[in-house]
């Protein structure tokens, strides 16, 4: 290869890898209460993609924002920013839809999973108060596995798993791949998305969401190991509450595993 070639090569590699932008959506409604106001969380959402794409998903996020079964937003947020580093590329966690037929149903596969894989259970009981309280954090608690100390410096706020995506090639093959399963949905992709990222952390054991839509109710339990378990049923039509738990390692690096979870680029392959 000549080495003009060879530079073209490098320079268009480079070109494509800084071209990348994290775009994120935040909407919330403002809430006043004993002479404050305060915000609630109304819906999110995020990914990684290429210049090309801004301005289609900047619409289709303020779309979403604008129609969402929690209620009209009075603050849309969104945030377009040029990814500075490499991302991580981290395989996507295989599927499996468990059967569940209600909320205790869902509680007691959960509880019985985590216990398996070492989780205490006053950790388990402290995540389930995070999951069902009416005060909806904004991101995930970090829960530690034995003691149940929760670990996320904001407790409202919560930590934000971000700057996350897939490429377009491996969107396709995920796409058909959900079709099979009857479940190829924005809703699953992202969240599977997101516990993939959440489950190549170091210091993470595992992780369960519940979705705080009102109409969506399946979640899920998920980790390196167990995959992602989809249950549906998890929570009863029309509640407001859910969230997301992190359940993470007693020693682990809290700095440097927010770090990675909110900083570090990472792309998801299959
Ligand atoms: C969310 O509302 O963002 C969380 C959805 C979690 C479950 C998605 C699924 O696998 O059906």
């Amino acid at each position: 290869m000549s080495a003009i070639h060879d530079y073209r090569l490098r320079s268009s590699l480079m070109y494509n890898f800084f071209t990348m932008f994290s775009i994120r959506m935040r909407a919330s409604k403002n809430r006043s209460q004993n002479l404050k106001t305060h915000e609630i969380h109304i819906s999110g959402a995020e990914g990684i993609y290429e210049e090309a794409e801004i301005l289609k998903i900047a619409k289709e996020y303020t779309e979403r924002a604008l129609n969402h079964p929690r209620g009209k937003p009075d603050n849309i947020v969104i945030t377009i920013e040029k990814i500075k580093e490499k991302p991580k590329k981290v395989p996507l966690l295989p599927v499996t839809t468990l059967k569940c037929n209600s909320p205790d149903e869902a509680k007691k596969i959960i509880t019985e999973t985590l216990l398996n894989i070492g989780v205490s259970k006053k950790t388990v009981n402290n995540a389930f108060k995070v999951l069902t309280s009416k005060k909806t954090m904004r991101g995930a608690s970090l829960i530690t596995e034995k003691s149940g100390m929760s670990m996320e410096p904001d407790k409202a706020r919560g930590i934000r798993i971000s700057r996350l995506g897939i490429g377009k090639a491996d969107e396709k093959i995920l796409s058909k791949m959900l079709s099979k399963m009857g479940i190829n949905i924005t809703t699953v992709k992202e969240a599977l998305i997101l516990a993939s990222k959440a489950a190549s952390c170091s210091g993470v054991i595992a992780e369960v969401c519940v979705s705080d839509d009102p109409d969506y109710t399946t979640g899920y339990v998920s980790s390196k190991k167990l995959g992602y378990l989809r249950m549906p049923n998890i929570k009863n039509r029309g509640e407001l509450h859910g969230g997301r738990v992190l359940f993470i390692k007693e020693n682990a690096n809290i700095k440097a595993l927010i770090n990675y979870l909110e900083k570090t680029p990472v792309l998801i392959y299959i």
